[in-house]
């Protein structure tokens, strides 16, 4: 996944922050659940961890405290809503990836009134650098068609979350498959843990309830791993996130350059990826940056 911030949390942390975001959430406290992903964002935790273990963990929580009756519809409604606030503070907080002029469409099907999943999957495509068209939830299949139709996108994304929803997905995959045999089309969302609803989607490309699953298919069918990378667009990306690590710690490329025993201009050109650094300079600037080397180099 092509972004600067990928650090992952231990286990007693992340559970802390899974008990303080529900919390505020349940309380309705905008402030405090801001504060929480405010805190993860600032350590660097990868956008998948802030959505999934996070903010889809809690929405998780909150439907298992209200499908119990311990949580009244106002209170989900009011989560829901902070939640959603919460998904844009972060999607604003990272850095598309770097362009890889791929399209994709992102929808619910129709009948599914649930956001907050596609959104997530949206949001992660437009992370590894796909060009996206998020349509929302509820999506006619004509209106699918159409849009498919008239923009050919590379891949197309349906998102279902109730079982009884599965068969509007079939109905989808069956016409846009008809009409545009060459779109790819990916289905995932809550219903796909029910055991049995992927036989009537088995025309799909792929099928998972784990977006991450789903990104690194989308990446090995798309070809869009390391290797098809140009060594110019992988030294911009390095020199981006030496840049950001840089300006971070609040130093001046002079200081970084003497902390790392090198010229400011190496270091400008390195930042702006028209130098192609030696692995010694790399261990340099990693420990001037008080960061480690793979923070630098991995995508
Ligand atoms: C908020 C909410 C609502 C809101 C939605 C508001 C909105 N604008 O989104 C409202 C109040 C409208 C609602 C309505 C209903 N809801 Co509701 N809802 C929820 C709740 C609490 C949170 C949903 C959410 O945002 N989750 C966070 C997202 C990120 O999680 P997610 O959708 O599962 O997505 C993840 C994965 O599935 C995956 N994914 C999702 N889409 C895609 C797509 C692709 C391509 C890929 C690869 C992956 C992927 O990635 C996401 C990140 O991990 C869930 C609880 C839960 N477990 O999620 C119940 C829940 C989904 N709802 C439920 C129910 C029963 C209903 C209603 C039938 C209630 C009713 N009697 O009216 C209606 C149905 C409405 C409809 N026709 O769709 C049940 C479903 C049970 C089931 N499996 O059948 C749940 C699980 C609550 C529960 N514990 O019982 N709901």
């Amino acid at each position: 996944m092509n972004h600067k911030f990928r650090t992952k949390p231990r286990a007693p942390e992340l559970r802390k922050h899974q008990t303080a975001l529900l919390d505020a959430l349940i309380a309705g406290d905008q402030t405090r659940a801001s504060e929480v992903i405010e805190d993860s964002i600032s350590k660097r935790w990868a956008p998948t961890t802030i959505y999934i273990d996070l903010v889809s963990h809690s929405m998780a929580e909150i439907g298992a405290l209200w499908h119990r009756g311990e949580l009244n519809i106002s209170t989900e409604h009011r989560a829901t809503q902070i939640a959603f606030r919460l998904l844009a503070l972060v999607k604003h907080s990272y850095p598309d990836g770097s362009k890889t002029g791929l399209h994709a469409i992102v929808s619910g099907v129709a009948g599914d009134t649930h956001l907050g999943g596609a959104l997530i999957f949206a949001d992660l495509l437009r992370f590894d650098g796909w060009n996206v068209d998020f349509l929302g939830t509820d999506t006619p299949n004509d209106a699918i068609l159409e849009i498919v139709k008239s923009n050919e996108p590379d891949l197309l994304c349906l998102s279902v979350t109730l079982s009884e929803q599965v068969s509007a997905a079939a109905e989808t995959i069956k016409i846009v498959k008809s009409a545009a045999p060459s779109t790819t089309i990916i289905v995932g969302g809550g219903a796909i843990n029910n055991n049995g609803s992927q036989n009537s989607l088995e025309t799909a490309d792929y099928v998972a309830s784990d977006p991450v699953t789903a990104l690194k298919w989308t990446t090995e069918r798309f070809d869009l791993g390391i290797s098809a990378k140009t060594i110019q667009a992988m030294l911009t990306d390095l020199g981006g996130r030496i840049q950001h690590f840089r300006k971070e710690k609040g130093l001046s490329q002079q200081q970084l350059a003497t902390a790392s025993k090198l010229d400011r201009s190496y270091v400008s050109a390195v930042e702006h990826g028209k130098q192609n650094v030696s692995f010694a300079t790399l261990k340099n600037l990693s420990d001037a940056l008080d960061v480690n080397i793979v923070e630098l180099i991995d995508d």
